[in-house]
């Protein structure tokens, strides 16, 4: 990986190759399967600073993990091509290092000596060149001298850099520090003379930065249990993790783009609560769970078939409404992370006992960070059952493109007028967010009341 741009500092007949700097591009490489964006997380490095073969450069969040880049070569940091926070791809150039070529480094000594001894050369050219007065070979001296500024001049650079380098290594010349405790302790203000080295030989690493600044009281913590929370006397902050940032600005997309309007109505699930507690055991022999979830995944499929302007989306450049023809059902998934929507496909053509197993797995999945991004992917229209936390009822938003999503509340014991006397039912709250361009409120009205008829009496699905 990197591409090599040279950077000349001396090539001539006269003088040896003496010093070549590489610039290479350090690239986001590719993380996990399925996994083509990420979030910076942390840069663990600044700019002039010196770093080694597999020392991490900066730490990458995607929706599955969290991923140190390393550095794939001894060299000095040019250029940081990205911040916190930035959104990356794979095979993006995140950092140029300046490095050495392999013979050079190799061949430090011989360089120095080689150094040394043009200097030396330089010298007595000059002091030839005052003796003769032979215009061609003054034209030469000439060449040979501004080459050989060129070598003092690059050598200064270098001695520019190292006197940094050296400033830097004064600074911390007796406590080796790493990349990340700098960092941290850039941020708190810490002096790195005052911090306990725990670290192999000597090392301060970020943790003793941590512990440091814990002891002493200091204004500001980094809680790294709550992720990069900073604790300060009034207040904390906490950075959006990769899920945070997508689904806020989606949510905020969908809020700002669709006239969203919300339907409610509540279904008498007496029934089919019994009917799921009979059954529950076969699902369950088989791994999974028959739940109201499960359930309302295939009313919905059923649902949507028979009012197809549900399984839409608009287009609004054409301004045409595209209906589509397979039954994918995203389904709402609260996770440590946060939010994720994993998507059952073609439920249409699935049983309630595959479409029981495969939405455990999902959950599972989502919990365990190992969804792919394909399996949050092409659902047209969203269930979020909040019914297990509880609530009576709620208005979701709705997922673009799509143009609807379910929202089920708590089921609770009523007393219900029915059947000319008063019952003991299970009644659970269900809302319906629309999109108020694409779906009118009767139709949004007989699409909710269709499915809490089916959820009251399934047979109902026979007519
Ligand atoms: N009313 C009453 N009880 C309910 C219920 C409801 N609407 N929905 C679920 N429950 C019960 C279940 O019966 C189960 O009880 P038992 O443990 O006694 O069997 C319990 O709550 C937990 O259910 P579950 O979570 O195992 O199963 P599920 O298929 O109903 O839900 C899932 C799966 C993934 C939807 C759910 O776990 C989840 O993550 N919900 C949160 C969704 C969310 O965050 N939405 C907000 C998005 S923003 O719009």
């Amino acid at each position: 990986m990197g591409t090599k741009f040279p950077n000349l500092n001396l090539i001539t007949d006269s003088y040896p190759l003496i010093h070549l700097i590489m610039i290479k591009e350090i690239k986001i490489p590719d993380i996990a399967e399925n996994v083509e964006t990420g979030l910076i997380a942390s840069i663990l490095v600044s700019e002039g600073d010196e770093v080694t073969t597999d020392q991490p450069l900066v730490e990458v969040e995607t929706d599955k993990a969290t991923t140190e880049i390393p550095s794939e070569y001894d060299g000095v940091v040019k250029e940081i091509k990205v911040k916190e926070g930035d959104e990356i791809k794979v095979n993006q150039v995140i950092i140029l290092l300046e490095t050495e070529s392999s013979e050079d480094k190799s061949n430090e000594k011989e360089e120095q000596d080689e150094d040394e001894s043009n200097e030396k050369e330089e010298k007595e050219e000059t002091n030839e060149s005052t003796s003769e007065d032979n215009n061609g070979d003054k034209k030469k001296e000439e060449a040979k001298t501004n080459n050989a500024k060129e070598v003092i001049d690059d050598k200064d650079d270098r001695n520019d850099r190292d006197q940094k380098d050296e400033d830097e290594t004064d600074e911390h010349k007796h406590f080796p520090v790493s990349p990340l405790a700098k960092k941290v302790a850039r941020e708190h203000k810490v002096d790195l003379s005052k911090v306990k080295a725990s670290g192999p030989g000597n090392r301060i690493s970020r943790k003793d930065v941590e512990n440091y600044i814990k002891e002493n009281d200091t204004d500001s913590i980094k809680d790294e249990s709550a992720g990069n929370k900073i604790t300060t006397k009034d207040s904390s902050t906490e950075p959006l993790n990769t899920i945070g940032r997508i689904t806020a600005q989606t949510m905020s997309d969908a809020w700002q783009t669709i006239p969203h309007v919300t339907q409610f109505d509540e279904a008498d699930i007496t029934e089919i609560e019994n009917f799921r507690k009979q059954h529950q055991h076969k699902i369950e022999k088989q791994g999974g769970k028959l739940t109201v979830t499960s359930l309302l995944l295939k009313i919905t499929a059923f649902a949507l078939q028979k009012f197809p302007r549900f399984n839409a989306s608009l287009d609004w450049e054409n301004k045409e409404i595209v209906y589509k023809h397979n039954y994918n059902i995203g389904v709402a998934v609260d996770t440590s992370q946060g939010l994720l929507v994993p998507v059952v496909r073609d439920v249409n053509r699935k049983s309630l006992a595959e479409l029981s197993l495969e939405l455990s797995e999902l959950a599972k999945k989502a919990r365990d960070k190992k969804l792919s991004t394909d399996e949050m992917k092409g659902g047209n229209f969203t269930i979020s059952n909040l019914g297990g936390i509880g609530g009576t009822a709620f208005t979701p938003i709705v997922y673009p493109p799509q143009v609807a999503i379910l929202g089920v509340s708590r089921a609770k014991y009523q007393q219900m007028f029915k059947d000319e006397e008063f019952q003991k039912r299970l009644v659970m709250p269900i809302s319906l967010s629309y999109d108020h361009r694409v779906i009118n409120g009767a139709d949004g009205a007989r699409f909710l009341r269709w499915i809490c008829n089916v959820l009251e009496d399934p047979y109902a699905l026979l007519f």
